[in-house]
């Protein structure tokens, strides 16, 4: 088994459970009058029984059935069971135990037929799972409407910070040939409930807005569609200007928005349900309205004018930072957003990253989703793990998805309730999937994933709970296996956060690949690409001073959160050194020195990665031998790099400090030039 079923992995139930499940979904119904995503979902549950069954069930028009699928619109069926689908929006999902002439029957019924596919998806989940499929009802609907995954896919097949191989989208025999595992590709995100896809990387080249690539991507959409997925293309600022030949971008020019107005009607008329834009401007060398003088309000305004005859929507990163702010990279997104506050359109949605900084083990939630209520926001998530030790560190992020979005905003809300209450609302993930046979570069990366979509459904979803569906799903229902592959995931991203950057520690990265230590470089050339510029460790201490005798970083949050960040005894622990400069013999809650605490944690982060490897060999009986053996592979690989990170860490700590180890901490197994002058020679994904 190589993993490339994913967590949609149809394998034949133990007899006890088969004969439960048989009779139940012995024949399925649904009308032809229902939309494409209906006949979608028939034929995906037939596919699932007669895998699990290991015979096909009927598809039949008449009675006995025992499945009915559809809308209330589309199948007289449903319509004649008049069920309570309020509430449920455009794609929310009844299933429910009933009777239709006397007969038991489960209906799987939406407002439209995007509920009926997930609906049917939860359905076969249940079967996978082992749970009852008798005398239920399950309802369940979407809190954001948004839920897209971001490429950052180059069209030269190169994934910038993906650790999967190569992008998925061939678009060299694009749009002649789909292969088929674009229609796998939407079936996972559909079992999830993603209904959205932004192609190519925010780092735009406007040859993706041309029309032989508007083709491709056209080719595309038409294999998502029938799973519910919209297709949006990431837009290069200077596009009219590079492909349409004039002098500037200058949003405020009648000539530019005429030709993003013309590029719209050009993409809708090949893409009849295209979604839009999705722009980096003004970062890290992208061109964008700050070139012209204009704000990101204007910028992103034209493009909406250009996208709503459609429908359409432009999704404006607030991923921003330029030479002008060295003084806190942390606050210059909301220094520069904050003042645009209801000044943005109505189908423009502000795509904002997590964290203030840029998607570390850890960071406190971002300024800005507390800061915006006449905004839509939408949280950006990074799914691949480029600060998190890529591929190979088995790092489950859904406790890490989960804190974002359930950090409290101080204005009575946490950000998932901040971003689900917009007329617009959204979550967005960079996608960690490219041609790997597993799909995402390892097994249990494919996790993250599924983990971003539930979450993208439910955002106050238990990320513990979510963890535990997809081992079932992917590895098989035995309590020996679920229970311990479960509980080895939930501490992993702290395990991580505690051999990386432990106590609110960021940004310690070797330059350009982001894998392993480097928190000695400083001679970059902008003061905040460099790792001192963020831990400030000196002789007398360490950790960035964000209070009012600092950056004042903490004054972008609510007053009740500020005020609590403003002290270090009231800053949880975990993000001690995110805001305070604090001295090596602080007394941490435990007792102990903040520099004895700080070895604490690089150590526990080795021991738990010690312990995975011993847990995960005594599994090996309960998993099939080649997902067992890539695992136990990259878990070796995880260990040495925890040590690594350890080891380089307290070697240059120690060397700032002039401390002598806390009683009874191991020794770095190497000086400390020997981890300078440590390379990585080749790292997946660095943009050139
Ligand atoms: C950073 C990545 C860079 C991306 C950037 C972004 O290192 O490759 O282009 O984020 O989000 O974390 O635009």
């Amino acid at each position: 088994d190589d993993g490339y079923d994913l967590w949609l992995r149809y394998r034949r139930l133990p007899q006890a459970a088969l004969d439960q499940v048989r009779p139940t979904v012995a024949a399925i119904h649904w009308s032809d009058s229902d939309d494409v995503r209906v006949q979608t979902a028939a034929a995906e549950l037939n596919r699932a029984t007669a895998q699990i069954l290991g015979d096909t069930p009927s598809s039949t028009a008449t009675v006995p059935r025992s499945v009915v699928l559809g809308t209330p619109g589309g199948s007289p069926a449903i319509a004649r069971l008049r069920l309570d689908l309020r509430g449920l929006g455009d794609e929310g999902y009844l299933i429910r135990s009933t009777t239709v002439d006397g007969q038991p029957v489960t209906v799987v019924a939406g407002n439209t037929g995007a509920g009926v596919l997930y609906g049917t998806f939860a359905l076969i989940q249940q079967i996978q799972l082992g749970r009852p499929i008798t005398g239920i009802t399950i309802r369940s609907a979407p809190k954001l409407k948004l839920r897209v995954l971001n490429h950052w896919d180059n069209l030269d097949g190169v994934v910038e910070r993906g650790y999967a191989g190569q992008s998925l989208w061939d678009w060299w025999t694009l749009p002649a040939f789909k292969d088929p595992r674009y229609t796998d590709y939407a079936r996972a995100n559909a079992s999830l409930g993603i209904n959205g896809t932004v192609l190519n990387n925010v780092n735009a080249k406007a040859e993706s807005l041309t029309a032989p690539y508007i083709a491709k991507a056209a080719a595309l959409a038409d294999v998502f569609r029938p799973y519910g997925i919209r297709v949006y293309l990431s837009a290069r600022f200077t596009a009219p200007m590079e492909l349409g030949g004039l002098k500037t971008a200058d949003p405020l020019d009648p000539q530019v928005a005429a030709w993003w107005r013309a590029k719209a009607d050009e993409i809708w008329r090949a893409i009849p349900d295209f979604g839009g834009f999705l722009v980096k401007a003004n970062s890290e060398g992208q061109p964008g309205p700050r070139d012209y003088k204009r704000t990101h309000a204007d910028g992103a305004n034209m493009l909406a004018a250009a996208v709503r005859p459609h429908g359409g929507i432009v999704m404006w990163r607030a991923f921003v930072y330029a030479e002008t702010d060295p003084e806190d990279r942390a606050k210059q997104a909301y220094t520069e957003f904050k003042p645009l506050d209801g000044r943005f359109a109505d189908n423009v949605i502000v795509q904002v990253k997590n964290g203030p900084i840029d998607f570390q083990p850890r960071e406190p939630f971002h300024p800005l989703f507390g800061a915006m209520p006449r905004t839509a926001l939408m949280p950006e998530l990074q799914i691949t793990k480029e600060y998190l030790g890529f591929n190979t560190h088995l790092v489950y992020l859904g406790p890490l998805f989960a804190e974002a979005l359930r950090a409290d905003t101080g204005r009575g809300r946490s950000v998932g309730q901040v971003v689900a209450g917009e007329r617009l609302s959204g979550l967005a993930g960079v996608a960690n999937i490219g041609q790997s046979r597993t799909w995402t570069g390892s097994i249990f990366d494919q996790a993250n994933w599924y983990a971003f979509g539930r979450l993208a459904w439910d955002p106050a979803a238990d990320p513990d709970a979510i963890a535990r569906d997809w081992v079932g799903e992917t590895f098989g229902t035995d309590p020996r296996l679920v229970g311990p592959v479960t509980a080895m995931m939930a501490g992993s991203r702290e395990a991580a956060v505690d051999y990386m950057a432990p106590l609110g520690l960021a940004h310690l990265m070797g330059t350009g690949h982001h894998y392993g230590p480097a928190p000695w470089i400083s001679d970059l050339a902008r003061p905040e690409w460099n790792p001192v510029y963020y831990h400030r460790a000196n002789r007398a201490g360490i950790g960035f001073d964000r209070t009012r005798t600092g950056s004042n970083a903490v004054a972008q949050y609510a007053p009740d959160i500020a005020r609590r960040l403003a002290n270090p005894a009231t800053t949880p622990e975990p993000l001690l050194l995110w805001f305070h400069h604090l001295p090596w013999d602080y007394r941490m809650q435990s007792g102990r020195t903040l520099w004895a605490e700080m070895v604490a944690h690089y150590d526990r982060g080795v021991a738990y990665v010690a312990d995975l490897r011993r847990q995960w060999a005594a599994l090996a009986p309960l998993v099939d031998p080649d997902r067992h053996a890539q695992t136990a592979a990259l878990l070796q690989i995880q260990e040495a790099d925890a040590r690594w990170w350890r080891d380089a860490s307290i070697a240059y700590w120690s060397s700032i400090n002039g401390l002598p180890l806390p009683p009874g901490a191991v020794p770095p197994e190497h000086d400390l030039a020997w981890y300078k002058a440590r390379q990585v020679p080749f790292a997946p994904g660095n943009p050139k």
